[in-house]
Parts: structure tokens; sequence; C-alpha cells
């Protein structure tokens, strides 16, 4: 099955009991049982529930996966992976990612004995430093949030698998229908689904998609024992979400690119952060590992101006001043201020998080109206 049907389709059965295309919201927290252990396959929702469990196949079948497992936040799916560590263990980071993600590592993790190093991985050998016989994971974020660093998969894949690692990649900003982590070696990848997977701004949820079976019994054990799933609305809202990921991604995909060149042709904006430039450091392995380059763009003004880059994205009309990111409006943020405000201010600016970064989600609106606004809120 190619992509575009497996959106659709993937890893989906019509409902058994009347034949609903769209699989019944099972608003259940539990299941009748004839005598004890008696049951259809489902004891407890926590454990499993057929409309999540619909989600997890989907998201499965969407990451060429063999195992999906949904969660009630990106961050849920992110520390159940973190929870397959020990305290001495190490993980290696990209240097530039979403700040709550951070904010897991250092704030809570840290505390329980686990090291990370936040290394820059734009040149991906550079990673083999790093790891020690302590190293049992390395978190990769490509491409990164806010800064659009690209991160080479398919050589860190080759790295993590012979020093027998595990590689880890938030495939947030791309989603499958651009880059499929786990093809090119990858041993999770991740997603908060609350971005292009669902879509359209109106739930909060996690993901994570792996081959291997021991690796999925590990980690289901962790979602069942910890407890973060998420609820049958919910898996039924991000379902309806995938089955346009493709079309959705195509448009945000043009959208991303006529913003991009916008900016980088304005006499106001000093640089523009995007993959698909020929001068991006890494394109050659965006171009080899994602379809198209998305429709996340970050840049600064000349000057690096805090009060200038507060006053545009005050002025945006159509962009909707937020946080967040993937959903079908365009959304602009103000990384050091909103979703990196965790970072400190000298980790962040290390790697380009200044107080003149703008970051657009650019939706799949008209190119025109998303380019005047820019227009009139720059000036
Ligand atoms: O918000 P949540 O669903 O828990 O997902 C966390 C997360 C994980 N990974 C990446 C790459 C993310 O961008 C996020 C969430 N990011 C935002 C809310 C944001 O505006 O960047």
């Amino acid at each position: 099955m190619k992509f575009n049907t497996k959106t659709i389709h993937g890893g989906q059965e019509h409902d058994p009991a009347y034949g609903s295309v769209m699989p019944p919201i099972y608003q259940t927290s539990t299941y009748a049982q004839s005598t004890p252990g008696g049951h259809k396959g489902y004891e407890y929702s926590r454990t499993h529930n057929p409309t999540r469990n619909a989600l997890e196949n989907a998201f499965a079948s969407i990451e060429n996966g063999n195992y999906g497992l949904a969660f009630g936040s990106g961050l849920a799916a992110i520390d159940a992976v973190i929870k397959l560590l020990q305290p001495g263990d190490e993980v290696i980071s990209t240097n530039d990612l979403y700040g709550g993600s951070y904010r897991l590592f250092t704030k809570i993790y840290e505390d329980f004995g686990i090291k990370f190093h936040f290394i820059g991985m734009e040149n991906a050998s550079k990673i083999e430093d790093y790891i020690n016989d302590n190293t049992k994971l390395i978190w990769v974020e490509t491409p990164t949030n806010p800064m659009m660093n690209i991160i080479d998969i398919k050589t860190t894949a080759e790295i993590a698998k012979r020093r027998q690692v595990i590689l880890a990649v938030d495939n947030t900003f791309a989603t499958p229908y651009l880059q499929q982590p786990l093809d090119l070696g990858a041993d999770i990848v991740m997603h908060s689904a609350t971005k292009y997977i669902g879509g359209h701004s109106d739930l909060v949820m996690g993901a994570l998609v792996v081959k291997d079976k021991d690796l999925a019994d590990r980690l289901y054990f962790i979602q069942n024992a910890s407890g973060a799933v998420c609820g049958p609305q919910d898996s039924f809202l991000a379902l309806r979400g995938i089955k346009t990921l493709h079309v959705r991604m195509q448009r945000h995909c043009e959208n991303g690119r006529a913003v991009a060149e916008y900016l980088a042709n304005h006499p106001k904006i000093e640089k523009v952060y995007w993959p698909g430039f020929e001068n991006h450091p890494n394109h050659d392995i965006a171009k080899s590992q994602m379809r198209d380059f998305g429709g996340m763009v970050s840049f600064v003004t000349k000057g690096n101006n805090y009060d200038e880059a507060i006053k545009i994205v005050e002025n945006l009309k159509i962009f909707t001043l937020a946080e967040s990111l993937g959903g079908v409006e365009s959304l602009a943020g103000h990384p050091a201020s909103m979703t990196h405000a965790s970072i400190p201010k000298v980790e962040r600016e290390k790697t380009g998080v200044v107080d003149s970064l703008i970051r657009l989600s650019v939706g799949i609106e008209d190119e025109a109206d998303l380019i005047a606004d820019l227009k009139q809120a720059i000036g």
C-alpha cells in the first residue's frame, strides 16, 4: 500500500459490530466479563481501547512500523521512552529541540540520575565522540524546533546500531509524509500528534512507533503501568486527521516554500531558517531523507531587535500568535518567550534562539493572503 492509501486505510478494519466505516468512539472505561478473564480482548481502557487501538494501528502503518502506541501528549510519549532507561544511563540529544523536551530531560530525569549531552548533530559523525558504555539512547529531532537544523538519520542510525544504542527520532515537524525514520534505521519514531497528525489544533496527543517486538513490549508495559494514555474521543479525532495528512502536508509544503522565499527576499529580514534553501547547511541531507521541506519557517529581523519581533507577531492578522504548530491555520510564535522559555537564555542563544527569532507554522490558507499578512506586519 502506498502512503496516500495508508493514511486512509492503513491498519484499519470496518467495525465488526455494524460495519461502520469509521471506528466507533468506544467511550468506556471497562468491559463486561462473563467469568474472570472471560472477555473479548478488552478488560480496561488504560490497557486497551478499540478506538485507541485503531489509531495505534494507523500510526504503525503510516510510519512503516509494526507497533504503534498513543499517549495523552507528545511529552507523555517522550516520557515513556526515557522510562526505558536506568539511573547512570546517558542520553545524547540534539542541542536544538522543543523546550518542553529539554525541560523534561533536565528538570525531571537528571534528578533520577540520567545524564543528558546536548550536542550539535549537523555533522552526525560527531555523535560518536560522546558515546560511552553508559550511553543508551540517542534523541534526535529533525528538522529541529525551532532552528530547522537537519540531522542525517541514516548515518546516526548506523552509529547507533554499531554502538548498540537506541535511536529515537522526534518526527513531529516532518511527519511520515515527508520522512520515515524507521526505514532509515531508527528504532523509535515519536510524534507530538497534537501537531500535523491531528492537524486541526483540537487535541493534545503523543505517539510512538517501533518495528521491534521486544522494544514494543517494553513500551506497552510502560504505557499501561504509567498510564499516560489518550481517550477514545481524541483517538477518533486523530484518526480523522490522519486521513487527510497527505493532502494537508502537500499544501503546507507549498505555502511554506512561498513564505520562506518571500521572507528571504525581504530587505528587513536578516536570515530565514528553512531546509529547502540550497544554502541551508544540510540541504542535501534534507533532500535525501525528506520528500519536501515542510511548513515550518523561522526567521530573524535585521538588527536582532526584540521589540521589533514582538511588534511583528502582534501585527499579524491571519497568522495567530499562539503556541503549537501543524494545524490547518497559520500560527506565529516567539520561541524565546514562548515554546523555548524553559531553556536558559545562554543555552538557547548558543543554538540561535535569540530574542528576535520568530517561528511560523505556515497553514493551508491561500498563499497570497499569507504573504500579504506578512507584508503588512513586517512593513
Ligand atoms: O505538546 P505535546 O503534544 O506534549 O508535544 C511536545 C512536543 C514534542 N516534540 C516537538 C518537536 C514539539 O514541537 C512538541 C510540542 N511543541 C510545541 C507545543 C511548540 O509550539 O513547539
